[in-house]
């Protein structure tokens, strides 16, 4: 089962976010993220097992315990490796300490992942090809850098199974992790 750790968005960032993608303009070049698969991403897992599931389960299960819910603010546009060389398009956000405590928390449990540092952010798309419309397009994506979609309250993080049939993935939320610390 291929795999992954995420930080689900509240209904409200994920209409922002949607409206901000859908006042963009139109580019083949670029697939987009289609609303319901829009998340942040913890962890990238990769293809696990059952017992992995399972070993994973346990200890985000615990990990959860020991967090708080904390507020976080998604603002500001970039690009992976570089703006001017863009193949991933996302949003930024706070590096708020408690986010990276949690991001480093489960990278240190699960033995699986794929090594690389937390980079907090959120992918809007990926530059496919040099579409003639993709220069105007990403003009207006990083027209504001720090153009500011909102905050939300993360209570939680999931595991999400992906499956990769036919080009658009889907993504199922497996088991969800409520943050109960503070709360008694
Ligand atoms: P992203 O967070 O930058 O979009 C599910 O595939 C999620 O895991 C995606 O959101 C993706 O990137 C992230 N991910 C990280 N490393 C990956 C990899 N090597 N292959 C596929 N997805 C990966």
């Amino acid at each position: 089962m291929r795999s992954f750790l995420a930080i689900q968005l509240s209904e409200e960032i994920r209409a922002r976010i949607t409206d901000f993608i859908k006042s963009l303009p139109r580019t083949r070049g670029v697939k987009l993220v289609p609303a319901e698969n829009l998340h942040i991403t913890l962890e990238f897992l990769g293809e696990i097992d059952g017992k992995k599931q399972h070993e994973i389960s346990l200890e985000m299960r615990r990990i959860a315990e020991t967090v708080e819910s904390f507020p976080l603010r998604i603002k500001g546009t970039g690009a992976f490796p570089k703006k001017h060389t863009p193949r991933v398009l996302w949003l930024g956000m706070d590096r708020q300490p408690a986010l990276m405590a949690l991001a480093e928390q489960v990278k240190t449990s699960v033995a699986v992942g794929d090594g690389k540092p937390f980079s907090p952010h959120l992918t809007i798309g990926r530059v496919k090809f040099e579409d003639i419309d993709l220069e105007v397009f990403l003009k207006q994506f990083f027209a504001e850098p720090s153009i500011m979609m909102g905050e939300m309250e993360v209570t939680s993080f999931s595991l999400m199974k992906s499956d990769l049939s036919y080009g658009t993935p889907i993504y199922t939320e497996l088991e969800r992790f409520s943050f109960t610390a503070g709360n008694k």
